[in-house]
Order: structure tokens, then C-alpha cells, then sequence
């Protein structure tokens, strides 16, 4: 694979290689016209006002600006001009200098666009938010834009003595009822899958992320149940099922449901649901791989016994040494990884850097991550930024101080229940070489004398 920019490899973190057209912003430019002229008071006050140090010795090797007399004091153009109007004609879009930051196909993942995969952009990410434009795409049929007055939710029983009565609601009645709101991580099943072997992609992108989190709002799908009038001791499962063409059904157990944490979401991060994040309707199953988080749900069936659909019988179980498929794999283990320096990012020069990176369980709460730089033979603990929330992407940060020799990076979570995140070689001894699906072993970057990231695996 390439590491051109198109394939992501290139697109940088912040403090880590600024963008090209980084330097072409004015107040940059002014900042260093001055530094030529000597200028050091203001040029201090400058960069400490602009929160622009890191920017300072780049900008300084790029000489002088070539306009005007660097001794004068020359405004920039948005210091001086009048502004834009508001934006009244549309949706507020972000800063053209981020064009960068885009959801990307793997190159020769797929070759059919409608049942691909784009992944998200973790390495430029802050926080655990995924910006609703960048989350993580995966469509077996392809994407639709439903019109929500059109889309109805059903639910009935596989026999009628499940429940009093079968019921289908409009979207308009869905949003009357109680609703709650809840920051959850989704992360494909097959995440991480093209590394069980070897590494095969370059950056953090391509190897984690099929991975998003985001404030989902909707109703638990126990209240519409309850509505139903459910025999919860006869219906022990239930399947959900997406109006695409994909017949995408999943058997979901029924002590999840009846714990209040599965609902139908219409609502992400504030606003409804993206088209292809199942608009206007959505399963939301915490913890559980990204498959059973049916979108476009059209139907929910309560049964007593799993349904072993096509995407659960013969799709999504885990190959393991023997041979064998374990079936009905559904949560989502531990895992973490560094999303700052990775894969395809440039360390431009020895000296201060913070490591930061994202944390997360199928299981409930993260409770430590622990990060190596030589290749797991000495762990610091690392600083989780709050709120750590369940079964939720959780922020790790730590200070590092690169001596400028090669570097070899790692974090290893462990969650509430005390389970800690595998390495390779514990990993591939009770799951083979030969899988797809739920891989969470521990990720390593390399980092080079000459400030490159690569991803490695260490034996
Ligand atoms: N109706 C429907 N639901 C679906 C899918 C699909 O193709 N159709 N893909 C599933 C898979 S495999 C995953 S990983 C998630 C991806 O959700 P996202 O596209 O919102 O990231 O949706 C799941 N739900
Ligand atoms: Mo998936």
C-alpha cells in the first residue's frame, strides 16, 4: 500500500507534522516575518497567544516572506477585513484546512463499494467523540435515505402466545415516548481483522478504524416490548431486522434487552441519525459487535430460541486453531491502541510529546491503560480522561520524551471486570493465525531514528 496521501498514511497529527498549507496561514507567516526582523518580545507574546509553540521552529526554517518591509508590522487580512456573513443557507461544514480528515476505503479491501467498508480517521480525532461526518461506514447493500414518515417499526412474536399483542409504530410515536440518551462505542466485529497474520495496513486508520462512539438518544426497545405485552419467561430472544436489501437479522439475547440497555435510537450526537448510520431507526446494542446494531430497523421479533441467521451462523464467528468456528461471538473484548504517534505520522524532532490514544469494553468501564515505548518490557500508567463512561470509548494521555532512538509503542487496557488486553503471542495461542473477527491484541508502532511510525508486531 502506498503511502501517498490519498491512503491516509500521510495525514498528520497536530503536534506531530503540520499540514502543508499549515504555514500558509497569515498570522504563521506574520509570526516568522518577525522573527526574521528580531523582534523576540513580540514574537514570544505571539506564540504564546497563538498557542502556536509548536509551530515556531518549523516556521522559522522557512525564511523570509519576501513581502513588504519585514520591519513593519503587517496586519493580516482577518485582522483588518470584514468577516463572513453567517451561515443562514446550510449546514455548518469544518475549516478548509482540514480537508485532510476523511473517512477512508482500504484499497483492495472490497470491490464493491455498496458492500464496503470506510473507515474513520482515529489518528485525527480528539476526545471520544466521533464527529457524526466521520464515523465509520459499513453497509452490506449499500446506504438509503428512508423517509422517516414512511418508516414504520414492528414488533410480533415467532408465535403469537409470546405476546398480547403485535405492534407497528410510526417514527412520530417512537419520539413520544420516554427517551434516554447514552454515549456508546461501536466497533465491527471484523476490526482489526487484516492484522491476525501479519501487518497488512499501514496507519491506525486502516487497522482500528472501524471503530466510532457516539451519543445515541432513542427508546429502550424493554419499554416497546412492555407496550406488547411480552412473556418475558417464554421469549428469550430477539431478532432485529434492517429494511436494506442486505436481510441483515440478528438474534440479540433477551437479558439484554430486559437490562434497559438495548434501545432503538433515532438520535446521534444531537441531531437524527445519519443516513448511513441506519436513518431514521437503529439498534443499539452497548457492548456487542457492530453487526447486531441493525440499521434501518424495520422489525423486532421475540422468540424462544436464537434465530441462527446467515450473519450469525456462518458470518461473524471466530475461526479458532483447531479448526473449529466458535458461533455466536457478540461482545466486544477489551482493546486499546495509540492513535498519537501512529502509523504513517512523522516525530519531527526529538523532545516532548503526548502519547494519547483510545481505550475500550465490550464489558462495562475501562479501568487502567498502561503504555509502553520499548516494546512492553517497562508499562507507565496512563492518565484517563474523564468521563469514563461504560461500555463507552474512554481517552488515555501520558507525557513522553523521545531521545530520538527507535521506539517501540504500546498500550494494554484492562476493564472493570479485571480482564487485561492480550498480546499477540497469548492471543494467536488460543485463537490461530487464521481468524477475522475480534482480534484485540495489543497494537505496536514502531518508531524510527528518523521519526517515522510503522506498524509492527513483535513476536
Ligand atoms: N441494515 C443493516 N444494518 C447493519 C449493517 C448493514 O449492512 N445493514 N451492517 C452492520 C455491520 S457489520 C456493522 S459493523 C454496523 C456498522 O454501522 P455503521 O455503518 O453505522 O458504522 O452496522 C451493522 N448493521
Ligand atoms: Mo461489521
Amino acid at each position: 500500500m502506498s503511502t501517498d496521501d490519498k491512503s491516509g498514511a500521510a495525514t498528520p497529527g497536530r503536534l506531530i507534522k503540520a499540514p502543508e498549507n499549515f504555514l500558509d496561514r497569515d498570522g504563521i507567516r506574520q509570526v516568522f516575518a518577525e522573527a526574521k526582523a528580531g523582534r523576540r518580545g513580540f514574537i514570544r507574546s505571539a506564540f504564546a497567544a497563538a498557542g502556536a509553540a509548536a509551530a515556531a521552529p518549523l516556521a522559522l526554517a522557512q525564511g523570509p516572506v519576501g513581502e513588504g518591509d519585514p520591519n513593519i508590522l503587517q496586519l493580516p487580512e482577518h485582522s483588518k477585513g470584514l468577516g463572513q456573513p453567517v451561515v443562514t443557507d446550510g449546514y455548518g461544514k469544518p475549516s478548509k484546512y482540514e480537508a485532510n480528515v476523511q473517512r477512508r476505503q482500504s484499497p483492495g479491501l472490497t470491490q464493491t463499494a455498496q458492500a464496503s467498508v470506510s473507515f474513520a480517521p482515529l489518528q485525527s480525532l480528539f476526545g471520544i467523540v466521533t464527529p457524526s461526518g466521520l464515523h465509520f461506514e459499513r453497509h452490506h447493500q449499500g446506504w438509503w435515505d428512508i423517509d422517516p414518515s414512511k418508516h414504520r417499526l414492528m414488533i410480533n412474536g415467532s408465535e403469537p402466545a409470546l405476546l398480547k399483542k403485535s405492534m407497528v409504530f410510526t417514527m412520530d410515536e417512537l419520539m413520544r415516548l420516554p427517551s434516554v440518551s447514552r454515549f456508546h462505542f461501536i466497533e465491527c466485529g471484523a476490526n482489526t481483522g487484516m492484522e491476525w497474520g501479519n501487518v497488512a495496513v499501514p496507519t491506525v486508520q486502516y487497522s482500528h478504524g472501524m471503530l466510532s462512539c457516539s451519543e445515541f438518544t432513542g427508546v429502550p426497545l424493554r419499554v416497546l416490548l412492555d407496550l406488547a405485552g411480552v412473556d418475558y419467561k417464554k421469549a428469550r430472544y430477539v431478532l432485529a431486522e434492517g429494511a436494506d436489501g442486505s436481510s441483515m437479522t440478528r438474534t440479540i439475547p433477551m437479558e439484554l434487552v430486559e437490562s434497559g440497555e438495548v434501545f432503538v435510537a433515532y438520535g446521534q450526537n444531537g441531531e437524527m441519525l445519519r443516513p448511513e448510520q441506519g436513518y431514521p431507526l437503529r439498534l443499539v446494542v452497548p457492548g456487542v459487535q457492530g453487526v447486531s446494531w441493525v440499521k434501518y430497523l424495520r422489525r423486532i421479533e421475540v422468540g424462544d430460541k436464537p434465530y441462527a441467521a446467515k450473519d450469525e451462523a456462518v458470518h461473524y464467528i471466530d475461526l479458532l486453531p483447531s479448526g473449529q468456528h466458535r458461533q455466536y461471538s457478540s461482545t466486544q473484548e477489551c482493546k486499546s491502541v495509540v492513535t498519537t504517534p501512529s502509523g504513517g505520522q512523522v516525530l519531527l524532532d526529538k523532545g516532548f510529546y503526548n502519547i494519547s490514544g483510545l481505550a475500550w469494553s465490550g464489558r462495562g468501564k475501562v479501568k487502567r491503560v498502561d503504555v509502553s515505548v520499548d516494546g512492553g518490557r517497562n508499562w507507565r500508567t496512563a492518565r484517563l480522561e474523564g468521563p469514563v463512561m461504560s461500555k463507552c470509548l474512554t481517552r488515555f494521555n501520558i507525557d513522553w520524551v523521545w531521545d530520538g532512538k527507535p521506539a517501540l509503542i504500546q498500550s494494554r487496557a484492562m476493564d472493570e471486570t479485571g480482564y487485561v488486553q492480550p498480546n499477540y503471542r497469548q492471543l494467536r495461542e488460543v485463537r490461530g493465525t487464521r481468524s477475522i473477527y475480534h482480534n484485540n491484541a495489543i497494537q505496536t508502532w514502531l518508531v524510527q531514528e528518523d521519526g517515522e511510525v510503522k506498524n509492527v508486531q513483535l513476536s
